[in-house]
């Protein structure tokens, strides 16, 4: 397969279908419209989306009709950048090419944009799906929302802030990376694999595959903020050693950073073993978490 043709062909499905699921910007509250589509539309690599339809169809499963979950990934996802970039937290001026959403509109609206988008994920989520259990629907919502919050996401970013200006070992740096960043991650290929109707032993190599892949794609970020090109990555690099974080390549260099991440890919990949040609796809996009620039 063709990865590059394979991503593009999900990412035009999941940007057409999240510029249908969200509210035009002339609808009142325009202002509000606009600013969650000023964040949300036309920008990002689609990654958590296309992670749930991949997984989906490594299972046999059918993939148009997860289109709204596979969504509620991706608002979830949009809050957290827009409330990572406050003035409050990471103060960042540019995302996904573009200025941040406090930058562009202001901060108040900026945090209703974020609540907004985390409030539709759920309701996106939540939608009945064909050929899919109410019992499997709810527990993927309650998944996700564990995964998002205090034992997730939000923790994790809790978990991040606190460790600012002070020593971090590489065991607690792994912990928030897994919360903040690979739980999400997670998240996004168990609800392909459950809702896609595969088996208990399926979806949790699947879960396996997402947590490898997880922290590698952290790991990955924490290198590109040291090598990336900022014009790439559509954000500011440098940030990490500017604010004396913590990181895998400070904490253990470049060279065995890199090393790390591709033993996780590695390790992912081989969580699919036994799974037929339809897992393809979920194969390479575990390489591609380690060899994107941005
Ligand atoms: C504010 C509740 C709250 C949580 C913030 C995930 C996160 C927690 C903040 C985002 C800040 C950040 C740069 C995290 C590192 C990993 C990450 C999520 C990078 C951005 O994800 P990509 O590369 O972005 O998938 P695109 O723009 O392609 O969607």
């Amino acid at each position: 397969m063709n990865l590059t043709d394979y991503l593009s062909k999900q990412k035009k499905l999941v940007d057409e279908a999240l510029d249908r699921l969200t509210p035009a910007p002339n609808k009142p509250p325009t202002r509000l419209n606009q600013a969650i589509r000023h964040s949300l539309i036309d920008g990002g690599k689609r990654l958590r989306p296309i992670l749930v339809l991949a997984a989906a169809e490594a299972v046999g499963g059918n993939t148009d009709r997860l289109i709204p979950f596979a969504c509620a990934l991706e608002c979830i996802h949009t809050y957290s950048l827009i409330h990572d970039d406050l003035p409050a937290m990471d103060d960042d001026d540019l995302r996904r090419g573009r200025p941040t959403c406090h930058k562009q509109f202001d901060e108040a609206t900026a945090i209703l944009a974020g609540d907004a988008l985390l409030t539709m994920a759920f309701e996106l989520a939540a939608r009945p799906i064909e050929g899919v259990s109410a019992s499997d629907s709810l527990a993927m919502v309650v998944q996700l929302a564990k995964d998002a919050g205090i034992h997730g996401m939000v923790g994790g970013q809790m978990m991040d802030m606190e460790a600012e200006d002070r020593v971090v070992e590489l065991a607690e740096l792994q912990y928030i990376h897994i919360h903040k960043t690979g739980a999400l991650i997670r998240s996004s290929c168990m609800a392909g694999a459950c809702l896609g109707g595969g088996s208990d032993s399926e979806i949790k190599k699947i879960k396996h595959y997402g947590e490898a892949i997880g922290l590698a794609f952290q790991i990955t970020d924490d290198i590109l903020d040291v090598v990336g090109d900022s014009k790439l990555l559509g954000k500011s690099t440098g940030q990490d050693q500017q604010h004396d974080k913590a990181t895998y390549p400070s904490l253990m260099g470049l060279g065995q950073a890199r090393d790390e991440a591709a033993l996780l890919v590695e390790k992912a990949i081989s969580c699919l073993d036994g799974f037929s040609s339809a897992a393809d796809p979920l194969r390479e996009l575990a390489s591609y978490i380690t060899d994107r620039t941005h």
